[in-house]
């Protein structure tokens, strides 16, 4: 398993100064949408196909899915106990436009797409910030990794959530909030003047500020729209894998994300990940 999971990560980490270098030019709409029903970049587009060929190519992994594609991707002649992978090639890639962070989540399942997040064996994600980094959770231990010249550089091990929550951030309008999600907001969070609002627009940047000062990000249940935006596979579970790895706590709302049965490739989440304590009060405002 280590091998195969090892040989994901750096393949990941070798393709990530492309897919950053690749962003230039990469900037405009196709006219295709991708199976969420959502407008294409080119940059999607271009992380997409890099990811597939780069990590179908890993002996030991069976099939590839993405945000990006109707349907699973099968590698020729693997074994029975290969790993399969999911991966959002480009997640809040409608920050190209305004020139603001993005990621690149990974997800290494041992049973075949859709599959619940308790089947991961790890998962990572690329911050494509000012410094492009990764971090990775195997064997639930969370490690930062510098991607320099695509290499993956050990900077901090043992990554845990923080206790103390301090940053915030919420996904969907406020008007579409349901009352649920709106109260909790007002009442346990806006009222504790130790918490300030983040919120960029991409995941994994949003993600990587709980992980490294506490608090919660979310893209909730919204009145229109009672399953969010976010989709399981390939958002929900990679990153709540990642913070439960982390000692923090993911939820759907009602339960860990990773207990999730999914019956369908691209369906959606509420997704409440985060500092425990917090985690924990917010399900019982849901409940
Ligand atoms: P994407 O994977 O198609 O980029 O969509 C997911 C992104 C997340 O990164 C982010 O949290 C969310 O969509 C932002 O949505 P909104 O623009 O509605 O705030
Ligand atoms: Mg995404």
């Amino acid at each position: 398993m280590s091998e195969v999971v090892d040989r994901v990560l750096d393949v990941v980490a070798e393709t990530a100064p492309e897919v950053r270098e690749g962003l230039v030019g990469r900037r405009e709409y196709e006219t295709s949408e991708n199976p969420s029903g959502e407008q294409m970049l080119a940059a999607d587009r271009y992380a997409d196909q890099l990811l597939e060929e780069r990590l179908l190519a890993i002996d030991g992994v069976a099939s590839y899915a993405s945000e990006e594609r109707a349907d699973v991707v099968h590698a020729e002649g693997s074994s029975a106990d290969a790993y399969h992978v999911a991966v959002d090639p480009l997640d809040g890639s409608s920050n190209l436009k305004s020139n603001n962070a993005m990621g690149t989540i990974v997800g290494v399942y041992d049973e075949p797409l859709p599959a619940r997040g308790e089947h991961l064996v790890a998962g990572a994600y690329v911050l494509y910030g000012p410094i492009t980094t990764m971090t990775a959770a195997v064997h639930e231990e969370v490690t930062e990794y510098v991607i320099d010249d695509g290499e993956r550089r050990v900077d901090r091990e043992g990554v845990t959530v923080p206790d103390d929550p301090t940053v915030y951030g919420f996904g969907g309008r406020v008007p579409d909030w349901t009352d649920d999600v709106e109260r909790f907001v007002r009442e346990e969070i806006e009222s504790d003047d130790s918490i300030k609002l983040r919120y960029g627009g991409a995941m994994i940047a949003d993600v990587n500020q709980v992980v490294t000062y506490g608090g919660v990000f979310s893209y909730p249940e919204l009145q229109s729209a009672p399953e969010g935006k976010l989709r399981v596979q390939f958002e929900g579970n990679p990153i709540g894998y990642i913070i439960e790895s982390a000692g923090g706590k993911s939820s759907n709302g009602e339960q860990s994300l990773l207990s999730v049965e999914p019956t369908e490739l691209h369906q959606r989440t509420p997704v409440y990940v985060g500092t425990t304590s917090l985690i924990e009060r917010l399900e019982a405002a849901l409940a």
